[in-house]
């Protein structure tokens, strides 16, 4: 038999395999990796020979517990400028639709972008990347949207690529040419969206640079025959869908995002029953995002009972975005998902890991400890896995592997 590159021994191991315990867990595990794969996952007892004679590199986890890598499925990492004075008129009382009606909030955003270099750009989007992949993330989605012309959108996505080329994280692109209306096309959002179907978004999947398409359906975004006009071109170039749904009201978003196969429709606070059985008949992941929720101070909590009881999978991400969640950080996401949201400890890790490779299609590969997959794993310094949600403030990260090496210890 071939030598293992490397074999972890003495871990608690959550592989978030569904069917056992709400972790997938083995408590005296090992893992083993080959060619950037999992190639052994099991109780240490059943490891077929002795350690050093399996593999390469023998690594002693000490006791600690090891998840899958974690993944953000859900982010607008790449941005010029910031947001921060807006967040000063939100404590003032302006709300954030009425800042967006004003012309701030997303155009704010797209004017600082436009005026951003490459280099810009790709360095403060490397700053809030090392943020999060300090914390254990492996794969990252990240979105366009605030370029909404051909030149922009194109060098957004760009960047997000250009990051996943230099560090060793998997990026996954979105184009959200639909997030706003640039101010060049005030009154004409059928225009816009012909624009963004017709001429934007092929030259973007031309370019190899789109890996899905996402819409901000909403009444300060695009409408549901709007947004369906461009998930019909997107699937007629062969892309999956995603959708910003149900957000601030009920625009019949998620059914059809579900209606177009969508890998997910994301934030859903104001979901309905009959979105949530679309989605459960389409497959379609609730992807939330309790950092909008908190710092947009919403009242309305995404339906997780429903989406409990169709067996909706559950995933959460930062949506790392100037305006409604500048958040940085998962592990505070896991936090806010169990304390606002009442997710449990092993649901929200389950919604950084299995349930996120599923809303960004990589279920096949990533998500999961088990042989086959993409060795992508993070051992913490815990006694529990609840503690990834418990603690606030506190990254009890030891040792991050991806593609089956060391990047971070
Ligand atoms: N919904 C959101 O919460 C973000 N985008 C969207 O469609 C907000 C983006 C921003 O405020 O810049
Ligand atoms: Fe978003």
């Amino acid at each position: 038999m071939a030598m293992w590159d490397g074999l972890w021994v003495n871990a608690r191991l959550a592989t978030m395999v569904p069917g056992g315990d709400a972790y997938g867990a083995i408590d005296e595990g090992a893992i083993a990796v080959m060619g950037g794969r999992i190639v052994w996952v099991g109780p240490k007892r059943e490891v077929p020979g002795p350690p050093g004679a399996l593999a390469r590199h023998v690594h002693d986890a000490r006791g600690g517990w090891i998840t899958p890598g974690l993944i953000d499925p859900h982010t607008h990492l790449v941005y010029g400028g910031d947001r921060a004075q807006e967040f000063e008129m939100r404590l003032e009382g302006a709300t954030y639709e009425q800042i967006a009606r004003a012309g701030g909030g997303i155009l704010a955003t797209v004017r600082a972008t436009r005026a951003a270099d490459d280099d810009t750009l790709f360095a403060s989007a490397s700053a809030r990347l090392a943020n999060l992949m300090a914390e254990g993330l492996t794969t990252v989605e990240i979105k366009s949207g605030y370029g909404l012309d051909l030149e922009t959108e194109l060098r957004m996505l760009r960047v997000a690529r250009r990051l996943g080329d230099a560090y060793p994280v998997t990026v996954r692109t979105t184009f959200l040419g639909a997030h706003a209306l640039p101010p060049d096309y005030a009154g004409r959002s059928g225009e816009y969206i012909d624009y963004v179907a017709e001429t934007v978004l092929p030259e973007a999947h031309r370019l190899g640079l789109v890996d899905a398409v996402d819409c901000f359906c909403e009444r300060i975004g695009f409408s549901a025959a709007e947004t369906d006009r461009l998930f019909t071109a997107a699937r007629a170039l062969g892309l999956p869908v995603k959708l910003h749904a149900e957000q601030l009201s009920d625009q019949g978003g998620a059914a059809l995002a579900a209606r177009h196969g969508a890998l997910s429709a994301d934030h859903l606070e104001w979901l309905n029953e009959d979105g949530v059985r679309a989605m459960a008949a389409a497959g379609t992941v609730a992807v939330l995002l309790p950092g909008a929720f908190y710092v947009l101070r919403e009242t309305r909590v995404p339906p997780i009972d429903l989406l409990r009881r169709h067996g909706v999978a559950i995933a959460l991400a930062s949506d790392c975005n100037p305006g409604s969640s500048p958040v940085m950080s998962l592990l505070l996401i896991l936090s806010m998902a169990c304390t606002l949201f009442r997710l449990t400890p092993a649901e929200a890790l389950a919604g950084v890991t299995r349930e996120a490779a599923r809303a960004l299609g990589l279920q096949a590969t990533h998500g999961t400890l088990e042989v086959g997959k993409v060795a992508d794993f993070v051992t913490w310094d815990i006694g529990r896995p609840a503690e990834l949600a418990y603690h606030i403030g506190l990254n009890p990260r030891r040792q991050v592997v991806r593609a089956g090496e060391i990047v971070a210890a």
